[in-house]
């Protein structure tokens, strides 16, 4: 009963919390008129919102261990509404890509995606904990040398090579290797389906980030409002499907 009390209150905290950092940040720009890139960070950053409410909200029912996963899902997009707040505050007064703060977003949300994986397998199966870690400093390394090329502070093709093989061995551990491998034997259906449908996401709703970058750098460009249109949507399938899908699955075990 006591603790009932104490964690509804510290959820409501967190609500108001959330809350207040999200008006504070919605304030600062709102002048989305005839710019339909702002409007489309609008319209992500508040899909992002509800997904959170939607998320912790629904934590509570479904079994025990998949909690975990849904609290993760909810951080993500907690996350990615907040940046998604100053991103578009950042594309109405410069008309450039918020670079920054998209690269800041992902090195939190990335790696917490990605250990989605590990968390689900460990909720059906006994996965080896190499593979939180494999997947978790595979992620840091795809973005960090991402960011690296972008910045200027070192080769953009040599960057870009180290952060695709970094994607394409995650790719391969989630198929073929451990991962893939716990999966298969975990033997709990929802599970798989889950599985399955999160590593299509990583492979197919990924490759966008790397081909814009691609283009960007080494094809003909693109222009910035484009892209971020692009991205945008990305993430939207990336972060907040990817997190109903666990929702599902954790739905179709609990019952
Ligand atoms: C919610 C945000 C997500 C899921 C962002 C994912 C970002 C990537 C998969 C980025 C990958 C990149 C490469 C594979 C090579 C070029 C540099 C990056 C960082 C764009």
């Amino acid at each position: 009963m006591i603790l009932n009390k104490i964690k509804i209150t510290l959820l409501t905290a967190l609500g108001m919390f959330f809350v207040a950092g999200v008006t504070q940040a919605s304030a600062e720009t709102v002048n989305l008129q005839g710019d339909f890139t702002a409007q489309t960070f609008w319209l992500i950053s508040m899909a992002m919102v509800a997904a959170t409410a939607f998320f912790f909200l629904e934590r509570d029912t479904v079994s025990v261990k998949w909690r975990t996963s849904l609290t993760l899902a909810g951080i993500v997009t907690g996350v990615a509404a907040w940046h998604y707040m100053y991103m578009r505050g950042y594309w109405v007064e410069n008309q450039t890509s918020p670079v920054v703060l998209r690269y800041v977003d992902w090195l939190i949300t990335v790696p917490i995606l990605m250990v989605e994986f590990y968390i689900i397998l460990k909720a059906v199966s006994n996965v080896a904990s190499s593979v939180f870690w494999k997947l978790l400093i595979a992620s840091l390394v795809m973005l960090v040398f991402g960011y690296l090329g972008e910045a200027g502070m070192m080769n953009v093709m040599t960057a870009f090579v180290i952060s695709m093989a970094a994607w394409l061995y995650i790719i391969y551990e989630i198929f073929a290797g451990e991962a893939g491998q716990a999966s298969a034997s975990s033997g709990n259906g929802p599970a798989q389906t889950a599985f399955n449908a999160l590593r299509l996401i990583v492979t197919i709703g990924w490759a966008v980030y790397p081909l814009g970058y691609a283009v960007g750098y080494f094809g003909g460009g693109i222009d910035a409002g484009s892209l971020n249109v692009i991205y945008n949507f990305a993430d939207f399938i990336n972060k907040i499907a990817f997190g109903l899908i666990i929702y599902v699955a954790a739905k179709a075990d609990s019952n």
